[in-house]
Formats: structure tokens, sequence, C-alpha cells
């Protein structure tokens, strides 16, 4: 006999869409789901746009769906809505609805040694180059300059990700106005998240809007598909993931990628590879400031590891506690803050479950993980779950955490594919600036406010950095 999952009582039309638009300023669009489950318990299931949407916020049912042999990526809809928006028959990894999407398996086959710990070591100088234009610009600002922490930690990731990619420079730090392609790229992310809040029916009437992303998408796609094209036109030898991609060739069939599969994809790396690392890289500034002791054993693990020379790929697996400093972050703050699963179509029983068989799913039941809650539950994490303490992250507890404690960056499969990527980014631009500068934050008594679109940033958060003495 199974339970009936909790549920929230819907309204007519609108089901339960009101019980989760009521985050406030300041919080994250997921808050309202969060009181949810302080409300409803750990799981519990809303109508909304016309379907059911089942939510896990504890570690104990989590593990259960982090099972790849009874359970595995799915948002049928949601990613469907994505592909809409970019306009686009060609879908990028990320918002493919199937790891049997065939266009998936190739991308996926040809672009995991792409973004291997090798092929990302081989970034290493180009990654160091962005970081110190990011380190000049606040040391020629100084400490008049009030650092808008997230813009420039955006910048740096926009112009990381374009460079490693595909060899281009948006030289973000050289002008005030974004590049057009960054814009249209803003426009169509921007569109996407007010649409999760919006009725289907509302979406169709709203002309002018609809009409914006039209043009925003269509550029988007014809600036990445003129990029294909000319590097067939003028081919380089640089190991890059546009190379990677227009040279690979699928192990298993033979064949390599199309053009617009590859352009595609690198609207895809754009834009999954800068939002969430400029927010796990503005978060861990907001946490060490705020808790100084912890800001200390940073600046000091890099004055150990690195002194006053350069910063080298061979320094990045000695931060042992900047690391640790960037799980506790990713942690408190995962920045893609939910994912969704379901049942593996493939599996035979009828009737599939979760919380050792106490709840009843369906077939095709989608199931959002609240990480924000999932990665504080106390049953895992203890009572100070809520607390930034990076020294429980240490490898040798890290290590020891229940397999699936720790997911920012999703599970199985469809895990993340730029996770070395972004690892090495994070690691490298903390060693720089912890090196160079000391840091304040601009008003000590800010505390956390959060902005949401497709991903999370603190907002309004403001630094002040000054040079530490000895360093040029
Ligand atoms: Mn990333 C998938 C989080 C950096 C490219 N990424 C995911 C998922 C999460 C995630 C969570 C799984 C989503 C789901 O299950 O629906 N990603 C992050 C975080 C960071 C990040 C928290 C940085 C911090 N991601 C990056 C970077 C890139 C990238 C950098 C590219 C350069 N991510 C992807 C791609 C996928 C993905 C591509 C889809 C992989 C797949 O479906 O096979």
């Amino acid at each position: 006999m199974t339970t009936p999952i909790p549920s929230p009582p819907a309204l007519p039309l609108v089901g339960n869409l009101l019980n989760v638009t009521g985050a406030q300023p300041g919080e994250s669009a997921l808050k309202p789901f969060e009181r949810l489950a302080d409300e409803y318990g750990p799981i519990y299931c809303l109508w909304l746009g016309g379907s059911e949407r089942i939510v896990v916020a504890n570690y104990a049912l989590f593990e259960e769906l982090c099972d790849e042999t009874r359970f595995l990526k799915t948002a049928g809809q949601a990613l469907e809505g994505l592909n809409e928006l970019r306009n686009t028959g060609a879908r990028g990894m990320f918002t493919s609805p199937s790891e049997k999407d065939p266009d998936w398996g190739q991308a996926h086959r040809i672009l995991m040694p792409a973004f291997g710990p090798l092929a990302i070591r081989d970034m290493f100088d180009e990654m160091h180059d962005i970081a110190s234009q990011l380190a000049l610009k606040w040391a020629r600002l100084g400490s008049e300059y009030k650092i808008p922490v997230t813009e420039d930690f955006t910048r740096l990731t926009l112009d990381t990700i374009a460079i490693c990619a595909m060899d281009y420079r948006f030289n973000s730090f050289y002008q005030d106005e974004m590049h057009p392609f960054v814009q249209a790229m803003i426009g169509v992310l921007s569109e996407g998240a007010s649409r999760l809040k919006t009725p289907k029916l509302v979406q169709k009437f709203m002309y002018r809007r609809n009409e914006q992303l039209r043009i925003d998408s269509k550029y988007q796609m014809d600036v990445a598909i003129d990029l294909v094209k000319r590097r067939r036109e003028h081919p380089s030898e640089k190991k890059d993931l546009l190379n990677a991609m227009i040279h690979g060739k699928d192990p298993k069939t033979g064949e390599g990628m199309r053009d617009d599969l590859i352009a595609a994809n690198m609207i895809t790396f754009l834009v999954a590879g800068h939002e969430t690392t400029s927010g796990l890289l503005s978060f861990a500034f907001y946490y060490l400031l705020k808790n100084p002791a912890t800001y200390f054993k940073a600046q000091r693990e890099v004055d150990n590891v690195v002194g006053q020379g350069k910063v080298t790929v061979d320094h990045m697996k000695q931060l042992h506690y900047i690391e640790a400093v960037l799980r506790e972050t990713l942690r408190l703050e995962p920045t893609a803050p939910a994912f969704v699963r379901g049942p593996r179509p493939e599996n035979t029983d009828p009737f599939p479950t979760i919380g050792g068989g106490k709840y009843a799913l369906k077939k095709d039941s989608q199931v959002m993980c609240l990480l924000g809650k999932i990665q504080r539950d106390p049953a895992v994490y203890g009572e100070d779950a809520n607390e930034f303490r990076p020294e429980r992250m240490l490898d040798e507890h890290f290590n020891r955490l229940p397999k699936h404690a720790w997911k920012p960056f999703g599970t199985g499969m469809r895990g993340c594919i730029g996770r070395p990527f972004a690892w090495q980014e994070a690691l490298l631009v903390m060693a720089i600036l912890l090196q160079n500068f000391d840091f304040r934050l601009d008003d000590p008594r800010y505390d956390l406010k959060v902005k949401s679109a497709l991903t999370v940033k603190p907002d309004g958060l403001f630094i002040r950095s000054s040079m530490r003495a000895g360093i040029t």
C-alpha cells in the first residue's frame, strides 16, 4: 500500500501557481518551494502549467532518485520550452530531453575528451590571461572603486568560456556595453526565466516580447553558425571546443557533428558555462568576507602554496582549503539550484515508487530536486547545516560523505560536462585575487540577497579591494 503524496490545495485553472510565485525581492525564485517543504514535508506534489510536478527536499528521497538504474534526467516540457526559446531544431546537450537522443549521444561522446582533465589543463594559460585582466582592472581602479562583484565575475567567466571554447575575445572588461551576441543571449535567458512564471496561454499573447525573443534567438544562432563556417574556411590548430566539434568523429558511428548542432552546443557552453561559475565566485567572496577566519585561512593557503610568484596550473591541486571553500559555497548556494528526474522509461516495473515503496509515482512523473534543501539536510550535515564551514569539505571529510550528499553539478550520465572547466577556473581566480588584494565588504552590514534568472547570484553585493604590500 502506498501513501498519497501531500499536496497544497490547488485552484481551478492556475493550479498551485500562486503557491510558488511568492518570492520576495532578494529571495531566490525557489524560496516558495522551500517554504512549501517546511510546511508539507520533504515530498509534495504541485499542479503547475497543466501538469503534475513532484518536489523532493531531503537527502533520503534524493538518494533514491540518483539511482541511475531506476531514474534519469527528465523535464520534457521545460526542456522543450528552452529549445523553443532558442528557436532552433538543433538541441544543445543541456536541453536534450533524453540520453536516447542520438544528437545528445554523439555530442557527449565527441565532447567528453574535450572536457577531460588534459584538455582543461591546456586551457590554463587562456584562463590566466582573462583572470589577469580582472586583477588589472581592480588594481587600476583602486580602493575607491566599489566593485560590482557579480557583474565583474560575469565578464570574467563569459570571456573565459568564449576564448577557451572558440578562440573569441568578447573583451568585456574593456567596454560598458555588452557585446551584441551577449545582449541577445541575456535577452533570451531573461525571457526564459520570466516565462517560467507565466502561464502558457498568456505567453501566446505577449506579441512584442515574442517578437523580441524571436529576433534575439535568431541572432544568437546566426552568429554561432557563422563562427562554425568561418572556422571551417580558416582552420586553426588551436585545441578548443569548436575544433573538437568540427574535427571530432563519433567513436560509435564514425560520423562528425552537423553545423547546426555544433552551433547549438556552442551557445549551450556559453550560457551554461558562465552564469553558474560567476555565481559561485560571487557567493564564495560573500561567505569568505562574512566569515573572516575562513578568509584568512584561504589567504594564508595561497601565500604558502603560491607565494608571490605566478599562479601555475600545478598549484591548482594544492589549494585544498580553497577547494573546500568552493565546495561549501556550492553546497549552501547551488547556483544551478534544481534539476528534474523521473522514472526510467525502459523500466519494466509499471508501478514506480519512491520513499522505499511508500509513494507511488507515474511512469512519466517529473520530480524536481531542490538542492538548496537537500544539501542542507541536517540528517547528513548536522545541526549546523546552514552554516558556512569549509572545514567539513576538506578531502578527508568530503570523501566520506554519503555518495549523493553534494550534487551541485547534477548526477549520472547527464551530470555537468563542464565541471573540470569550472573548477580550474574558479580555483585560479580565487588564487590570483587572494594573492594580490585584501578585500572587504563595501557595506559590512550587507546580508545576502539573491537574484534568480535561470541561475542564482548574489544581488547588490559590492566589495572594495586594496593591493597587498610587496606584490606588484
Ligand atoms: Mn554545467 C549540466 C551545474 C559549469 C556545461 N551543469 C549541468 C547540470 C548542473 C550543472 C546541475 C545538470 C542539469 C540537469 O540535470 O538538468 N555547471 C553547473 C555548475 C557550474 C557549471 C554549478 C559551475 C559552477 N557547465 C558548467 C560549465 C560548462 C557547463 C563551465 C561548459 C563549459 N553543464 C554543461 C552542459 C551540461 C551541464 C553542456 C549538460 C550535460 C548533459 O546533459 O550531458
